[in-house]
């Protein structure tokens, strides 16, 4: 076989034909490719830019824009379906062009020519730019996979998707526009172009079908049926039940951690590195404590708040058999999902700071951070970091996911109280009001317990104690009722508010950005007819 510079057999084939099955070869090797990450990613949890792009890019965003934009499209389920829609669409195209690209320039190669150009542009140079934006978020495994071993499956898994777009574009550009063997070189030869193009058309429904099914397979395990599930209303009982914790997850999918590869390290300004197996880790003294978690964007009257009885290990007997380094003075911790957040080492080093495994007697469900959690007591959810999977100790400079994106700078809760009981703008008949209007709800005061909870029928010119059903403990919530017994028919405005255990009085911090947590009162309308 020659291997001189020869014209391509295709290269007769007019410029526009050439472009049109390179168009062709492009979508349906974008197609396979983005079925190839779509298994990679269901079967293996393998990380794939369709999830982490978001996670990479999104801390770009100020948090005020990203609010902006998750209100303008409908919250953040229809903004992470958004974003993955973007990114298989921003694959397809790219792929068409890549195809049309190729059919352009091809066939004016020599065989060799053509061979590193594929390779080149369609293998080398999409892995080395995809890896190099990509950098940050690499070390992300849905199966739990420590980070390192996390960073080199997911290059493995990029080289094989841009491989597979590599080969189907090859092989189909030619399977359009090639000879078949039979015809002696040199005859002329008409391939029948349009005949082909309809057989790849068909393969390519084919891909795009399957595509289509595993994405729907994936839209079932995905986080949009959960995620931003809230705990409130009448039936609030002291400790959530699991099923009904409330759950915040940045994530598309959320990770299904193996127990077996899993492993949490202790890493960063320490003078021996740890590591841990789940079981080593199961095998450390225990400890079990009741802990209120409540998201930053919780609203007033929302129910982004739930309490849970937490078994675990404190995180200071970690800290302490790696012995940290004087210069440490944060904690960075990291999760299999590439989620990442601080907290001061003075509250690592708080015995109350947990790396949880059980929630309420059971291992942690996997939507909850299984195998295990960081529990901080007194600090927003966010720092609560699900699948754990390493703990960095580092200084000042270091930011967490959130943070990134602008929230804070304040992350330790301000005391919150909430009436679940009755609905706002509700309607109650007066004849009921003589043997008391039930009200009740929550009060939370962070780690600092709750000492009195009072209600105010008049928007808060006077106020009378509600009493306290559930005192919780320090580090959790407070359930609250009151028998109301208003004289006459009107509207309402019931007012809410807790006083800590250390006696501070709930307070409508004015100077306190939005993106340190809301504070303020929850207001309840009643009308009374
Ligand atoms: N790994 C990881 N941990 C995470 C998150 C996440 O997306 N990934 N979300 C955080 C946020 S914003 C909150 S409010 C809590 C919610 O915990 P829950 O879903 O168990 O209630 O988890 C925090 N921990
Ligand atoms: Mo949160």
């Amino acid at each position: 076989m020659s291997t001189t510079a020869e014209p391509h057999e295709t290269s007769r084939l007019p410029r526009a034909k050439r472009v049109g099955a390179g168009l062709l070869a492009g979508t349906l090797a974008g197609l396979v490719m983005t079925t190839v990450m779509l298994l990679l990613m269901s079967i293996f949890g393998v990380a794939t830019p369709l999830t982490i792009i978001g996670d990479r890019i999104s801390v770009f965003f100020p948090v005020e824009q990203f609010l902006a934009l998750m209100g303008k499209v409908g919250g953040y389920n229809r903004m992470k379906q958004l974003g993955v829609g973007s990114v298989i669409l921003g694959q397809l195209i790219f792929g068409a062009a890549g195809g049309a690209f190729y059919g352009l320039i091809s066939p004016r190669l020599s065989r060799a020519g053509r061979r590193m150009l594929s390779i080149g542009v369609f293998i080398v140079l999409p892995l080395l730019a995809v890896a190099a934006f990509l950098w940050p978020v690499l070390g992300t495994h849905y199966g739990g996979y420590p980070i390192r071993n996390a960073t080199a499956i997911t290059l493995v898994g990029l080289l094989l998707s841009f491989t597979a777009f590599e080969r189907t574009l090859v092989l189909s550009f030619a399977g359009i526009t090639g000879r078949p063997r039979a015809v002696p070189p040199g005859t002329e030869y008409t391939p029948p172009i349009g005949r082909r193009a309809l057989i790849l058309g068909g393969l390519g429904l084919l891909v795009a079908g399957g595509g289509y099914a595993l994405l729907r397979k994936l839209c079932g395990v995905a986080t949009f049926s959960y995620d931003g599930l809230q705990y409130k209303g009448a039936g609030v009982q002291p400790i959530t039940p699991n099923e009904q914790f409330y759950t915040v997850t940045k994530n598309v999918v959320d990770p299904v951690v193996h127990e077996k590869v899993w492993r949490l390290e202790v890493t960063g300004l320490v003078k021996t590195r740890q590591r841990y197996k789940i079981d080593r880790l199961k095998s450390l003294d225990r400890e079990t404590q009741e802990t209120t978690l409540m998201c930053i964007s919780n609203g007033l009257g929302a129910g982004l708040i739930s309490n849970a009885v937490w078994t675990g290990v404190p995180l200071v007997k970690l800290l302490r058999a790696a012995s940290p380094l004087p210069e440490a003075t944060k904690v960075l911790l990291h999760s299999v999902d590439n989620y990442t957040d601080t907290i001061p080492l003075a509250k690592a080093l708080n015995p109350t700071t947990l790396i949880a495994y059980e929630m309420n007697g059971e291992p942690l469900p996997h939507r909850h951070g299984f195998p295990a959690r960081v529990i901080v007591p007194g600090y927003f959810g966010e720092k609560s970091v699900k699948w754990i999977t390493r703990i960095e100790l580092t200084d000042d400079r270091a930011a967490g996911f959130y943070e990134k994106q602008g929230w804070g700078p304040d992350f330790i809760v301000p005391t919150r109280s909430r009436i679940d009981q009755p609905e706002n703008e509700s309607r109650v008949d007066l004849a009921s009001a003589s043997a008391g209007i039930p009200l009740k709800g929550i009060a939370f005061g962070g780690d600092h317990g709750i000492s009195r909870v009072e209600i105010s029928a008049d928007d808060g010119a006077t106020w009378s104690d509600a009493k306290i059903d559930y005192p919780g403990t320090n580090l959790s919530w407070a359930l609250w009722s009151f028998g109301w017994y208003p004289a006459a028919a009107g509207s309402y405005t019931l007012v809410v508010r807790a006083t800590d255990g250390d006696g501070n009085v709930q307070t409508l911090d004015e100077k306190r950005p939005f993106t340190s947590g809301v504070t303020g009162f929850h207001r309840v309308v009643v009308h009374l007819t």
